[in-house]
């Protein structure tokens, strides 16, 4: 059986006392090497973001990487792992790199180069990114699906078709991404957007919006869940969204999430408890779990417990209220 979580973002504290509240145990290994072990079997799987924010970037990654070495977790790709990649590939075609060294870009990674340079460790930072580019976009068994932001049984279909598997084949980041020069999109750009960063639309007229970084953005994040279309704005926003005047959604291309398919499990939402109702985390839809609620954000590290069940509950949801913050 399997216990998900949700984005850690370098918050190597809160994982240990996630962990440890799930049941997970210290395991000392050959060398100087460890693993988190369950004494029941249990695994984790880990749904993606392991790095930029928090303080702890690097030893995140090391747990991370020793549980799923030792066969205690899988662990999916995030965005984050994605973007730091990206960030220092070149492009075979244009050589220049596959994300661009614009400011934006690089404080969204600076605190895990920071804590790589800081750790002192020779060619740590080569190291992270081969462990990153080997990572799978989405798990799925006969029971349930997880993936970093939003599936789309389409796009998976497809992706799986063609890189023969659920990991980016070497020769293919390049495909990923939007060439700068060209402006030309790769060809698996769209699908991955869309399973690692979620499905937007894009704001009528010419409103835009402040993200959790404060960037101003034309698209916001949409329910893929549920069928937007004829809805107002605000209500088809995965979160609570102010707007002055409350456009209705009058197009969408993307079919919604299926009532009748597998539960899903995703992170990367950002989601916050104090605009929850019940004051802690609580499924999206009925076969739809997010367990991201900002750990990087003064909020909670989030798991979910699952035991087989065909239907999702609240109950299963598990978390560890973080020490007062000061
Ligand atoms: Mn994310």
């Amino acid at each position: 059986m399997y216990d998900i979580i949700g984005d850690i973002h370098g918050y190597a504290y809160e994982l240990l006392r996630l962990l440890n509240h799930l049941g997970y145990v210290y395991e000392k290994k050959e060398k100087d090497n460890y693993t988190f072990s369950h004494p029941e079997g249990r695994q984790v799987i880990f749904v993606g973001d392991y790095i930029d924010r928090g303080p702890q970037n690097v030893q995140v990654y090391k747990l991370v990487r020793n549980m799923v070495h030792y066969g205690n977790a899988i662990a999916l790709m995030g965005n984050h792992e994605f973007n730091f990649v990206c960030y220092h590939e070149r492009d075979t075609k244009n050589g220049g790199y596959l994300r661009r060294h614009h400011l934006k870009n690089y404080k969204q990674i600076e605190e895990t180069l920071l804590d790589i340079n800081r750790n002192k460790q020779k060619d740590l930072l080569g190291e992270m990114l081969e462990w990153f580019k080997g990572l799978p976009l989405w798990f799925e068994n006969d029971d349930f699906r997880v993936v970093h932001a939003s599936w789309d049984e389409g796009i998976i279909e497809g992706l799986n078709k063609s890189w023969q598997g659920n990991r980016i084949p070497k020769d293919a980041w390049s495909e990923c991404v939007v060439d700068y020069n060209s402006k030309k999109k790769g060809a698996f750009y769209e699908a991955v957007e869309v399973i690692l960063k979620g499905r937007e639309i894009e704001i009528p007229g010419d409103k835009k919006l402040s993200d959790a970084d404060g960037n101003l953005r034309k698209n916001f994040r949409v329910k893929w869940w549920e069928e937007v279309k004829g809805m107002p704005l605000s209500k088809a926003a995965v979160k609570p969204l102010v707007v002055p005047e409350d456009p209705i959604i009058e197009n969408t291309d993307f079919k919604p999430y299926g009532q009748d398919q597998k539960p899903v499990f995703v992170g990367h939402y950002w989601l916050e408890i104090k605009n929850e109702k019940e004051k802690s985390p609580r499924l999206r839809t009925s076969n739809v779990a997010c367990l991201d609620y900002s750990v990087a954000k003064r909020g909670i590290l989030v798991a979910y417990r699952y035991s087989g069940e065909q239907q999702l509950q609240n109950e299963g949801f598990e978390f560890v209220l973080c020490p007062e913050w000061p």
